[in-house]
């Protein structure tokens, strides 16, 4: 048994995590969860996400949920995979900003575009300000590249990017070059690939 169990369900937010855990490149089990049959909301599953939701990650005895949470413990934890900017470095802040920027302003402005609210609230009330500047933001800070943080490939590319490539598929993300590029570097990453290979055949 491995020290790393992925609770997962096939494909999902979840898998994300199964993408960092292939990034990482530590042995990891998996917990398949049927979300139609509501597996997510059995007592046994709520014990240790009483959310609900999938991922949930257990490293030893410790369980993480939320998926920036989850890259952002296991980066630092392995850091031996060189995908955190440590503690101490000030380039970190700019890193952790990204880290939030994903499920804090990317994620629900694309989510706000798919699914709108009767009345639109006002701009100062949303966290992330209006859709196309939250979507400009990333598109420039993504246009240099090859990552986010430059040279460096880190977990925050694996937040930010895992959100441009389902955002893009379900066109929901604005088709731009500076993200079709981003999604292609991301998707000739081998562990992008292993884990892709992966969900289909879990999903499967
Ligand atoms: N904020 C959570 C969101 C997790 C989430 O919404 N997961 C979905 C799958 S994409 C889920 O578990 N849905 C099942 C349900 O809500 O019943 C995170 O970032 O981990």
């Amino acid at each position: 048994m491995a020290d790393l169990t992925l609770y997962h369900a096939s494909p999902s937010r979840s898998s994300i995590v199964l993408w960092m855990l292939e990034e990482i490149g530590q042995p990891y089990d998996i917990r398949l969860l049927k979300l139609s049959a509501g597996d997510q909301h059995k007592p046994d599953y709520l014990a240790i996400n009483p959310m609900g939701k999938v991922p949930t990650l257990k490293h030893k005895d410790t369980v993480i949920t939320e998926v920036a949470a989850i890259c952002t413990y296991l980066a630092d934890e392995f850091p031996q995979a060189g995908l955190n900017i440590p503690v101490g470095t000030p380039r970190r802040g700019i890193y952790l900003k990204w880290l939030f920027f994903g499920p804090g302003c990317f994620e629900p402005a694309v989510i706000d575009r798919a699914a709108p609210r009767k009345e639109e609230p006002r701009r100062a009330m949303l966290g992330y300000g209006d859709f196309d500047t939250a979507m400009n933001v990333v598109a420039k800070a993504v246009a240099k590249g090859p990552w986010l943080m430059g040279e460096q490939f880190t977990a925050a590319d694996v937040v930010i990017g895992a959100n441009i490539r389902w955002g893009t598929m379900f066109k929901l993300v604005p088709e731009r070059p500076e993200f079709s590029a981003y999604a292609q570097r991301i998707a000739a990453r081998p562990a992008a690939q292993r884990a892709e290979a992966k969900d289909k055949q879990l999903a499967g």
